[in-house]
Parts: C-alpha cells; structure tokens; sequence
C-alpha cells in the first residue's frame, strides 16, 4: 500500500506544483512496492494530455509495475505531473469494461459485433447511409483513429463523424487554417525558456499543463509573464502581470492593444509588407479600438493598456502568445485566437526563437485527431471537397476514389441537432464522455435517449455515456495497446503495450479491425494489419503537405530519436544529414502555407456574448479545470487514490467576498446555483481568485454542463463553455 500524506485542496494548488515535481515521493507518487522489483525498463509517452510527456516504464516479466519520468525525453527532461504519475493505477479500477454488453448484458465479441454490424446495416438500408454517425476522440492512438475514420468513411459508408476535438481545439484549427493556410502550431516547447516576454490568454499552465509551466520556469532571460484571465489564476499569481478583464472581452483588448503598437510605429513594417495579406485593412479597423473604449470594455485601465502595449512593442527581443480554452471557447472565438495572431505578425514575432502564436493542444492525442481522423479533414490535412485530394488520398490508401466522400462531416452539434431532428438514428462514441462533458448537457442526454443505437466503446463501462449505450464495446486504454500521439509542438511519440487489458477488453485497433471483418470490407483494409503499417500509409497521405513524415524511418526512429516533430521529409532528412534537431519551429523563413506564402489578417467587430446577465440571472458561471490531479470527467482520475486525495472532495463554487457577503454566505455554505436550464447545489469557497459578479465551476462534475448554455463560434463551430448567466440562492 502506498501511504499517503494528509493534504488538502488548499495546501495542494499553485506552487506545490513545482514542489511536487521536485519531491514527488513527498505526495505517495512513483513508489515500487519492494516485492517487485524490476528487471527491465521501456519508454512510453503519458497519455492524459498534449504536453507529451515521456515516461520510463518499469517491468516485471514483461508487465508494467511502476513509472518514473524520463529524464533524457526533450519534453519534460525528467519531471511529471500527478497524473502521469499515477497513469498506470488508474488501469486497475474495478469499473473496467471488460465485456461487451448489450443492452446491460455480458455477451461475447462474436454476438456484439453481430449485433453491431446488423443495427448499423439495418438503420442505413431504413434511413441512409447518413443516419449512421460515429464520435471520435483526442486520446487514442493516431493510427487507430484513422483506422475508425477511414473504417467510418470508407469502409461502411458514414459521411458523419466528428470527435471531442471539437469542444477543445476546432477554434484553433479554423484559425491557423485561415491565418496560415494550414493548420500549424509553430512553436516548439525550447520557446518558453527562450522567450523575454511570455503571454498567456485564457490559460492556465500552472494546473492545465504542468510541465509546459516547468519549462518557464527554465527560463534564465528573467522573462516578464503576462496572463489574461477574468480570474486570479495560479499562473496569474505567478505571473509579473495580470489582466482580470471582463469575461469575453479578449477580442476588444487585442485590437487595443494592436492600435496602442500601430499608433505608436511599434511595429514590423518589413515584415507586414514581405509577409501578409490585410494588414491595411486591420489598421484601419483598429483604428475605432482607442484605449477610451477598450478600458470601458474589459474592465482594465487605460494605464494597465499602455503597459501592455509597452512590454511588446518593437524593440522587445521575443515575445510568444500562448492561449487554450479561454480562448478558444467562446463566442467569437476563431477571431480571438486570429487577434492573437495578429499581434504575433505585426510585431514580426514569429519564426524565430521564443516567438510564436501559439496554441497550446489540449488531450494527448488532439494534434493526431486534426490532422488524421478523417472527421473534418481527409487523412493528412485533405479536404473533402476536392477532387485531386480524394484521388491522392485514393492512391495513398489503396481505397476506391469512388468510397471517399466528397463532402466533410457535420459539425458536431450539428450531428446532435440532426440526431434531435431525427436525420440521425445512430450514433458510435469512442473515447469520449459527452453525456457529462458536452455543453447543456441535459439536451444532450434528451437527444442521445432517443437515437435508436448507441454504441459506446470505452475502457471503463459506468461512464455517464456508456450508460445511455445500448452496446457497450471494452476498449484497452493507454500502456494496454500500441501506437503513436502528437503532442502540442507537433512531436510524434511512440507508446508501447506495457499491460495486458482485462478481461476480453481489447485494442481499438483490433476492435476497428474486427469490425472491418464483420462489415464485410476487410479486403480496403488489407495493409492495415498493425498500427506500425497504418503508420505507414498515413505517411503515403501526408506526403506534400505542410505536416509531411515520410522521413520519419518508422516506430523505432521515433522512439530512439525522442520523439520527432512534424514536418521530416526525406529531403530535410538528408540536408540535416540524418542528424535532426530536436527541436524545430515553423516559418522560421517567413512563408506561409497560403498559396501565395502570406499569413492573412483576419478580424470581426466584437459582439457581446449570447446569453447576458439580467436581474433574474446576474452572476456569470465561469467553467474549466479544477486541479492538476483531475482529469475531464474523472473516468480514469477519479479512479487513482493518490490522485483523488490530491483533488477536492466536493464540487466548490469560487465567489467573491463582497458578492458572497452580499448573499450573507460564509465558507462552505451550501448554494443553489440556477441557471435558464437546470440547477445544482452545491458549498461556497470565498476567494479573490475570482472577480465580483463572476463565479467558478470546474467541469469535472457530471452536473457543471447542465447550467452552461449552448452557444458556438459560428467558424470553429466550437462551444462556448465559459461564459453562461446563473442566479444564486443560498440553499
Ligand atoms: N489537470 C488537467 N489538465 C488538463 C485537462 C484536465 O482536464 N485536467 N484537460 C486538458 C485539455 S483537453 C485542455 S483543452 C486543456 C485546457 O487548459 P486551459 O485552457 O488552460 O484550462 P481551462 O481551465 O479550461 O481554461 C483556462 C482559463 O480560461 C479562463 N477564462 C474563462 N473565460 C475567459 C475569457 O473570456 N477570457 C480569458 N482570457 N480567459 C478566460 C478561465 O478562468 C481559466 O483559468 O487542459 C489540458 N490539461
Ligand atoms: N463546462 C465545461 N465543459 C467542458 C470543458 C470546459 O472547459 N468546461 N472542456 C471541454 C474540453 S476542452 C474537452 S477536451 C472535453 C473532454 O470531454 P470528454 O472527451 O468527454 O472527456 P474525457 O473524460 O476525457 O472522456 C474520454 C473517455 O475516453 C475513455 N478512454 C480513455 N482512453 C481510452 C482508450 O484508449 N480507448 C477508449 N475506447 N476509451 C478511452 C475514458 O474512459 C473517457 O470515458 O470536455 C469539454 N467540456
Ligand atoms: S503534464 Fe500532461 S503529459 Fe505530462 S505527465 Fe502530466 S498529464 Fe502527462
Ligand atoms: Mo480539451
């Protein structure tokens, strides 16, 4: 038994996440029982989420018994966060899938994929081949995910798929795509520590991305640290400055500040002119942005305006823009992640060490999902739509050109809406939990009880969704099964099968693979034996876009290389003659994938957020993360001991003093938090961390999403799960 030191929420957040990774035996992690002693070593890479940690597997006849991390792994250089730590505990719950259930009942594979194959046949053949949609993921390996896409698409003639990839990074996909020409995160994790000037907008590194933040504070420039974020934030706390602006208000204060840089000549004229597209325009435009109005807007100062237009304008070496959800959820949000790039161009911050527009990726595996689930794009980056891309998809694939749809999936609410308006009758979930985690949840849960098949394949059979299923498939999770993620910085990385799965669970590799054979269509999918040969044909498709790998020699380059980042083409491989730099930005010679090499201004008038506060409902619900140790909706977290311990035991509602004195509440009150859609109780922590009129859930309670309303970027199509009206009562 691990023995645990007594901590609470309050002793674990914030800066016990750097002494956790100094002294993680302190906390009960990476201890080996002594009755097992290893005897060999492997390295894996974590897979909980898209910072890519490698880890050193240890082995006892050939299973995993412990983990520490790899100290020689480019990413995390020997540190890890809870989660990691605990990846292989959470193998063992009790809850495992380890039978296919039908309608509740065990049955054998045989009988599931029967059943499977005929419900699927039997709902297209009544309603189209559209009536059949599957919901895919950013947590398994990229080549199983291309299996269920191509398998989806090609295979069993689904035009509807989409993945959890949405709620999270389909903001900044649209965006790169639009700015960029191709969707391309540029940076490389080197870039925190080479950075004078580090701006976080609507992210919190400090419990979201634990090691990323480890990699600032490897920063020996004395960089000045910016975070924008309505609340007070650990990485606010640590930060030189914080902005607590309005919630939604990013976009106005990005075009403040870009008038502040333009008014001032802090720009990089040669770069505009040599490099983008638009620029006039957005200066023209911004020219309404003058700090009067931007103050009266997001809630800052003017002074605090003129701050932050001075630490970045011209003549400041290297400044990088990160931003996640805060961004990327919301409203208006492809046009706030653009503002962001915007400023990145004009102040010619890009290409260049400790520069950057950067997205920072969310699960494990996300960057695989955008470029290889065949959900919104065709394999490799393609678009549906375009003829030579479906023929060289064709060749790349050795499936029928005639097989590939000519037009991409809905989004994915709009596959919820179609299921509501009952176009869609069936619908196949993998690795995801939308019964908990999908936005105005109850309507989620009103349209999936109405489909008539829901299969569900997930490691652990008592999630929210799986309940709802009426087939249940058991799926191997991460150390059980073998295959690649790429991480944030566009880093490929192996992971091998270091436990056996239990009971009849298998592989989603080999769960798409049967179920090629009961389809009937195993014979397109004939070279797509392991996940090391899909590897191989996903090279094929690449080839000649901007995320290109036909360099890459295969799995063992990979592992023995520390990971290899996209793009390597067998041309760069013999200019670096074989020697690969471990780390590598893009546009570090100015060009862009646009056709015509230039990065694109993008821009839109602000708007204010769809649901308002009112006099029935004044308090704005802020939503996201809780603690480095929780994961999302706690199906594998929720299952670690260590990890649970490091968590709150109970759902907290963060309230400002003078709003909770306001409502007579002391800490630890019991509340009713009301929304137009439904209501929770829950207790009160009083806290600055968050500003009057604005309290905090963390999304990793099943009942969170039942308050927050539906609203989506009209370009990324993504939620907007942190901005919802509530009132609140005292219980
Ligand atoms: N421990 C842990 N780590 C995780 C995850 C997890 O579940 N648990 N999930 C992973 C995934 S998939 C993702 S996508 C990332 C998410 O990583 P982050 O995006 O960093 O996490 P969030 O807490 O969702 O949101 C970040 C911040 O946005 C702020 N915010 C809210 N509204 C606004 C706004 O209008 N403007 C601005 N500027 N900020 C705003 C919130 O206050 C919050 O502090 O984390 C990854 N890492
Ligand atoms: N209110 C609010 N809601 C949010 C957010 C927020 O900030 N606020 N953030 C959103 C974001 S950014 C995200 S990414 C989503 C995440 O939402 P989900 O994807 O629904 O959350 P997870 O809990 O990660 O679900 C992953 C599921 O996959 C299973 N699983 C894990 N590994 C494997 C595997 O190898 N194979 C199979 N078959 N199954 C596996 C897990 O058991 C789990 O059930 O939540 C979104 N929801
Ligand atoms: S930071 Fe992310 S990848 Fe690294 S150990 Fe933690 S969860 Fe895993
Ligand atoms: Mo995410």
């Amino acid at each position: 038994m691990i023995k645990l030191p007594a901590l609470t929420f309050r002793e674990w957040t914030g800066p016990l996440t750097a002494d956790l990774v100094r002294e993680p035996s302190k906390f009960g992690l990476g201890q080996i029982p002594s009755r097992l002693l290893p005897d060999a070593t492997t390295k894996a890479i974590c897979g909980f989420c898209s910072t890519g940690c490698g880890l050193t597997i240890h082995l006892k006849d050939g299973e995993a018994i412990n983990l520490t991390p790899d100290p020689e792994y480019p990413v995390n250089l020997g540190a890890a966060c809870p989660k990691g730590w605990e990846a292989l505990s959470v193998l063992d719950a009790s809850d495992r899938a380890m039978m296919p259930l039908l309608h509740g009942k065990p049955v054998d594979w045989d009988t599931a994929l029967r059943f499977f194959c005929d419900k699927m046949r039997e709902i297209q053949a009544k309603h189209g081949t559209e009536a059949t949609a599957f919901l895919s993921t950013g947590q398994i390996m990229f080549e199983e995910m291309a299996y269920l896409g191509a398998l989806a698409k090609f295979g069993m003639g689904m035009i509807h798929g989409d993945g959890n990839t949405r709620q999270c990074m389909a903001t900044a996909v649209a965006a790169y795509k639009e700015s960029f020409g191709f969707d391309s995160p540029p940076f490389t994790y080197e870039d925190f520590e080479q950075s004078d000037v580090l701006i976080f907008i609507g992210a919190n590194p400090c419990i979201a991305h634990p090691i990323m933040w480890q990699r600032v504070l490897k920063n020996k420039r004395n960089p000045k640290i910016i975070v924008v974020d309505p609340r007070s934030t650990e990485t606010a706390m640590a930060a030189t400055q914080h902005y607590a602006i309005r919630p939604k208000s990013d976009l106005t204060l990005l075009y403040g500040i870009a008038h502040l840089l333009i008014r001032d000549h802090s720009i990089d004229e040669a770069f505009i002119a040599k490099h983008t597209t638009g620029f006039n325009d957005f200066a023209d435009f911004v020219f309404d942005f003058a700090p009067e109005r931007v103050s009266a807007e997001t809630g800052l100062s003017q002074a605090q305006l003129m701050l932050f237009a001075d630490t970045i304008r011209k003549g400041t070496p290297r400044v990088s823009f990160w931003w996640t959800m805060g961004v990327n959820q919301g409203h208006q949000a492809t046009r706030t992640a653009q503002a962001i790039i915007n400023l990145a161009l004009m102040t010619g911050n890009i290409g260049k060490p400790g520069t950057g527009a950067n997205s920072i990726t969310g699960q494990c595996n996300a960057m695989g999902s955008r470029l290889f689930s065949n959900t919104t794009n065709l394999l490799g980056g393609h678009d549906f739509r375009n003829a030579m891309h479906r023929e060289k998809i064709s060749q790349a694939t050795g499936i029928p050109v005639g097989r590939i749809p000519d037009r991409p999936s809905l989004a994915y609410d709009q596959i919820i809406q179609a299921a509501d308006e009952g176009q869609v009758k069936a619908i196949w979930f993998v690795a995801t939990n939308p019964s908990h985690s999908w936005i105005d949840q109850n309507e989620m849960n009103r349209v999936l009880d109405k489909l008539d098949f829901v299969v569900v394949q997930d490691m652990y059979c008592s999630t929210e969704t799986a309940k709802r299923a009426h087939l249940v498939l058991p799926a191997a999770g991460w150390g059980e099964k073998e295959g690649c993620f790429i991480n944030s910085e566009r880093r490929l990385g192996y992971s091998p099968k270091v436990r056996r799965a239990p009971g009849q669970a298998l592989a989603d590799f080999q769960i798409f693979k049967l179920i090629a054979h009961y389809w009937g269509c195993e014979d397109l999918f004939q070279e797509w034996t392991t996940p090391e040969a899909v590897f191989r044909v996903l090279q094929r498709c690449s080839e000649g876009q901007p995320c290109e790998i036909t360099g890459i020699e295969g799995y063992e380059m990979i592992r023995k290389s520390g990971g290899v980042q996209w793009p390597l083409t067998k041309v760069q491989v013999a200019d670096f003659q074989s020697q690969i730099p471990q780390h590598r930005r893009l546009f570090v010679d100015g060009r862009f994938f646009t056709a015509d090499q230039r990065a694109n201004f993008c821009f839109v008038e602000p708007e204010a957020p769809p649901e308002q506060r009112s006099d029935e409902y004044p308090f704005i619900l802020l939503t996201g993360r809780g603690s480095s140790a929780q994961w999302h909706t706690e199906t594998r977290t929720g299952k670690s001991a260590v990890l649970s311990k490091m968590s709150p035991q109970e759902l907290m509602l963060d309230i400002h003093p003078a709003d909770a004195d306001k409502l007579g509440l002391v800490d630890g009150a019991a509340i009713r938090v009301i929304s137009r859609r439904a209501e929770l109780t829950t207790m009160v922590r009083i806290t600055n961390c968050v500003s009057e009129g604005q309290v905090y859930l963390p999304m990793h309670d099943s009942r969170v999403n039942q308050l927050t309303h539906a609203s989506f970027d009209p370009h990324s199509r993504q939620p907007s799960y942190k901005y919802s009206a509530v009132r609140l009562i005292p219980a």
